[in-house]
């Protein structure tokens, strides 16, 4: 994720005694958060020939934790650390052995401080639906939707299931879109519900899901000779074959890592010149993840 700050780095020089004051600018603003082992967090800046990392030392698992935490920076198990590099440091990370090549030569630590964490889920089932349009209710303090619809009763809510009315056909292939990539809620029978809420698409009193009359759990294709639609969007097709099984779903959980220091926070080189950061933030890491599951089937 990109980040939209600068750091503004004041050098104190605690050295000079005539109260000197330092002024150095690094950016990172176009860097992103990367992570590596447990817990690595790090980012690179200024081609490539300096950093910023956060090592964090924990038995939870923290790119996964949701809610927020305040980990204490001791400069031992957890760290976070400016350095900058005689060349490119892009492979510098992540190695089970340190590489000869770049040195450091520049290193400042934060001796203590805070660092907070705060993790966010966002869910996404990616059927062309708006989360807010797939009435997920309010979020709880524990960042969960109690309330949330589940209008097939399979037991994942409508935000993340891929098939809203468990008929066995995938809500994006039972709505249209506008040239503007907007969804047209499609109404085949006319009944004020739309398709993907709608377990008898075309009212014949045949659930749609039995429509699939050669087993494959698909009646999108199940189509008669001479018609131009499927059995289960026409009245006349009668045809049925009690259906067991849902169809697999596919969701997706997007983790954010918010990572904020202390803004008081400031880092000392081995000569003891102190380093304070002006609006200093981490940034964030996310990523996401893929789950399949088949739900248990309901009558
Ligand atoms: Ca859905
Ligand atoms: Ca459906
Ligand atoms: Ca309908
Ligand atoms: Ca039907």
């Amino acid at each position: 994720m990109k980040k939209i700050y600068s750091l503004i780095i004041l050098a104190f020089l605690a050295a000079c005694d005539d109260g000197d004051i330092a002024v150095a600018e690094i950016d990172f603003s176009d860097s992103d958060v990367e992570l590596c082992g447990e817990y690595l967090y790090y980012m690179l800046g200024d081609n490539n020939t300096e950093s910023l990392t956060l090592y964090i030392s924990s038995n939870n698992n923290i790119p996964y934790l949701d809610g927020s935490v305040d980990y204490t920076i001791n400069n031992s198990t957890n760290t976070l650390i400016y350095r900058v590099y005689d060349g490119d440091a892009t492979d510098y990370f992540c190695n089970d052995i340190q590489p000869a090549s770049p040195n450091v030569i520049s290193e400042w630590t934060v001796l203590d401080g805070d660092v907070n964490i705060t993790t966010t889920l966002e869910y996404d089932d990616e059927d062309g639906i708006d989360f807010e349009d797939e009435e997920p209710g309010s979020m709880d303090s524990n960042g969960e939707y109690p309330d949330a619809l589940d209008t097939d009763g399979d037991g994942i809510p409508n935000y993340m299931d891929e098939d809203d009315d468990g008929d066995n056909v995938p809500t994006i292939d039972e709505i249209d879109f506008d040239d503007d990539d907007n969804p047209i809620l499609t109404d085949t029978d006319g009944d004020g519900i739309p398709d993907y809420l709608d377990n008898d698409d075309d009212n014949d009193g045949i659930l749609t899901i039995n429509e699939s009359i050669d087993g494959d759990l698909n009646p999108a294709n199940d189509v008669q000779a001479g018609n131009d639609l499927a059995n289960y969007l026409l009245v006349e097709e009668q045809e049925s074959l009690e259906a067991t099984e849902f169809i697999e779903h596919t969701y997706y959980i997007t983790f954010t890592n918010d990572i904020t220091p202390d803004p008081n926070i400031s880092f000392v080189n081995d000569n003891g010149t102190e380093l304070r950061l002006d609006n200093f933030d981490f940034g964030s890491y996310d990523f996401t993840e893929t789950i399949e599951l088949t739900p248990d089937f309901v009558e």
